[in-house]
């Protein structure tokens, strides 16, 4: 039966009615039912979750909850640990895969191990003056909300300079991140995943010679600070992965200081001498088994991703960068 009958009894008009009812119905359900479709495809569009992998995004970069303060402070005296233990015990776990990394502090540690005595001792006072009288100044950037709103916690590792001589820092940013974390009740801050700089000629400079601090990059910037020891000084313990190639550049101090003092640390000198000929090579350096084994980037906190290199710990399983973990003090310092 057409619902168009035109002329129909009464009951088959009922019935034409019913059925053409039931036909506005069914088209309407019809119609329903595809928009029903459209619209579960188009809600169901967004809620289909996209598994494709993301790096994380560096909260620094986000706008903070609250108007922030800040202090500064310059890294001023390290503590450099004298057993592997300690290492273990002080260091961040920068990569994210469940152990501390301190590559960077072993591979000091070894070497001092190699050297006299007096030596190895005036090797933490040459760092510390580095950074004292303006070859390394290395300034951390606290900042916490003024008005006290929420805990957040932000710090930034900088290279500073002092042109004017003022006494007044000048610092040198180029894009670093902060890292960011949360103050506690008693004022302690802990912040991770930001990117920093670090002086690493300045901290594997045996002789204290180098007027060059070689600053480097790095990622996975995570800071802690911690007690005021006095008149503002505090306990620092600060970890970050330095870009691929970083350690190389100590290789032409340590190579010199070799050449020059081998006295200083007779049985490496020797060791590394391969050619015997009484210097210590860059490429002696570098080829040795130990030595390559000690300046191989040792963590994965980058990635690529669209065409760029990220950070995206534990990733690719490759690892890029060399993990520098230290303990010091940090004094309070003002900065322009
Ligand atoms: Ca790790
Ligand atoms: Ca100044
Ligand atoms: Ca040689
Ligand atoms: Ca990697």
């Amino acid at each position: 039966m057409s619902f168009d009958t035109p002329i129909m009894s009464r009951r088959g008009l009922n019935r034409a009615a019913f059925s053409s009812t039931r036909g506005v119905r069914l088209r309407s359900l019809r119609h329903l039912g595809v928009g029903f479709m459209t619209l579960t495809l188009l809600l169901s569009t967004p809620a289909c979750r996209d598994d494709t992998p993301r790096p994380p995004v560096l909260p620094g970069v986000a706008e903070p909850p609250c108007q922030l303060k800040q202090e500064a402070f310059a890294i001023s005296q390290l503590n450099l640990p004298g057993s592997s233990t300690e290492l273990r015990d002080t260091a961040f776990d920068l990569d994210l895969d469940g152990r501390p990394d301190y590559g960077i502090a072993s591979f000091r540690l070894a070497l001092s191990s190699q050297l006299s005595a007096p030596v190895a001792s005036d090797w933490r006072n040459h760092i510390d003056a580095a950074l004292a009288d303006g070859r390394a100044t290395w300034i951390l950037v606290a900042e916490v909300c003024a008005d006290g709103s929420s805990d957040h916690a932000r710090v930034g590792l900088y290279r500073a300079t002092d042109a004017d001589g003022d006494g007044v820092f000048e610092m040198v940013r180029n894009g670093q991140v902060p890292a960011v974390g949360q103050r506690d009740a008693i004022g302690h801050i802990l912040a991770t995943e930001g990117t920093g700089t670090a002086p690493i000629v300045t901290l594997f400079d045996p002789l204290g010679r180098a007027q060059d601090a070689g600053w480097v990059s790095g990622s996975a910037l995570s800071v802690e600070l911690g007690p005021v020891i006095s008149d503002g000084t505090r306990v620092v313990r600060l970890g970050l992965a330095l870009e691929h190639g970083a350690l190389d550049r100590v290789v032409p101090p340590l190579a010199g200081f070799l050449t020059e003092d081998a006295s200083s640390a007779p049985g490496l000198a020797r060791l590394l001498d391969s050619n015997t000929d009484g210097a210590v090579s860059e490429e002696e350096f570098r080829t040795n088994v130990v030595m390559k084994a000690m300046l191989a980037d040792d963590v994965d906190v980058l990635a690529d991703y669209e065409g760029k290199t990220v950070y995206w710990p534990s990733r690719d399983d490759q690892n890029d960068s060399s993990s520098l973990s230290l303990v010091g003090l940090a004094r309070r310092v003002e900065i322009e």
